[in-house]
């Protein structure tokens, strides 16, 4: 973990309205890691709550569980997000107070950013010259922060919200295990990822026995889906390639109108091409209304697609991640498959010997 030291909480060229009050004071500069977060969140009266753009489950789970704590607190919250809370996570408690705005306006002791790499990740306007936390767990988490707390350990955010909650004194009530356990299911992709371990279980052991309701989150989550949703799954599925441990597919814009699918019926879609047998690697790539073309990575674990996002100006974890590439889409799926191509060259040789062979050695 990378830490900074020593940064004050008040910047030398803040004005002093530009966006912040004065409660938290300057004269001490705060420390890194769990401890810091918890000074500025002690110290503070107003925060800002925001994730990335395209908030999944452990970005709303975690922001709305972050909320409920600094009400507990006595604190004042705002949830802002730059999407709006996709269909599926808007059965969570408190789902409709995340606000969506492009813009942070208003004067916050701090804001907490949760899972961005740095401020262009929310999509927000308005966070330069501002107190800023960073939680993330990502393996391409950076501490851009004021305060930073990256935890690469940890298999969703609302892991480490948890235990912030837990360490700041919080009850975790049955709303608040909800929204985690959401996080918690959906970061895990429902338990089967790598780098779910004995404490995410443990966690969802806690969550659970303080009135997080499995059956009910993953019918809220995994059988609630719009119809638009399968349909443009359908148009996906028939455009999916295979060419030995490497797979992908795509959606056209086109399709995207033609199914009425929303940019978050997207979601999950690239699962489907990893989840081929003696696939390694896989990608879903989604042509956005002004041709550049979105892409979600997948790995089974011996490729390192956060690394090959990085590199493309995206980021993720080991098993997945995301980045945008320039149009048109045939260019963008020449790009990605060279680089992917390329990259399971330089991998060792899965045991089960050619590449065209399903691998049973890998836990898909
Ligand atoms: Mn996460």
């Amino acid at each position: 973990m990378v830490a900074r030291q020593n940064i004050p909480l008040q910047h030398a060229n803040d004005g002093g309205d530009s966006g912040r009050s004065q409660a938290v004071p300057a004269a001490t500069g705060p420390g890194q890691g769990l401890s810091g977060v918890l000074d500025v969140v002690r110290r503070g009266q107003r925060f800002a709550i925001c994730s990335h753009a395209r908030p999944d489950g452990d970005a709303v789970g975690s922001m709305l569980a972050f909320g409920m704590m600094l009400d507990q607190l006595g604190k004042q919250a705002d949830l802002v997000s730059a999407d709006p809370v996709p269909l599926i996570y808007r059965g969570l408690p408190c789902a409709s107070r995340i606000r969506q705005a492009t813009r942070l306006d208003g004067n916050y002791d701090a804001v907490i950013l949760l899972e961005c790499d740095g401020i262009q990740r929310s999509r927000l306007a308005g966070l330069e010259g501002r107190v800023l936390v960073n939680i993330d767990h990502h393996t391409t988490g950076r501490a851009f922060a004021d305060v930073n707390w990256i935890d690469f350990e940890a298999c969703a955010v609302a892991q480490m919200i948890g235990r912030l909650a837990m360490a700041v004194g919080a009850e975790v009530t049955p709303q608040m295990a909800t929204c985690l356990y959401a996080g918690l299911l959906t970061d895990t992709g429902s338990f089967c990822y790598e780098g779910t371990d004995a404490h995410a279980f443990e966690l969802a052991r806690e969550l659970v026995g303080r009135g997080a309701d499995p059956a009910g989150i993953a019918r809220e989550v995994y059988f609630s889906n719009p119809l638009s949703k399968m349909l443009l799954l359908g148009a996906a599925l028939s455009n999916l390639r295979r060419e030995g441990r490497l797979a992908w597919l795509w959606v056209t814009h086109d399709d995207m109108i033609r199914t009425g699918a929303a940019e978050e019926d997207c979601e999950g879609i690239v699962n489907y091409a990893i989840g081929v047998g003696g696939v390694e690697a896989a990608v879903l790539l989604r042509e956005l209304p002004d041709r550049r073309v979105r892409l979600s990575l997948r790995s089974k674990g011996h490729l390192d697609v956060a690394r090959i996002a990085a590199r493309l100006g995206g980021g993720g974890h080991l098993h997945a991640g995301g980045c945008t590439l320039q149009g048109p889409l045939r260019e963008a799926t020449e790009t990605i498959l060279a680089t992917m191509r390329q990259e399971l060259m330089t991998m060792v040789p899965s045991r089960s010997g050619t590449s065209e062979e399903p691998n049973r050695n890998l836990v898909g």
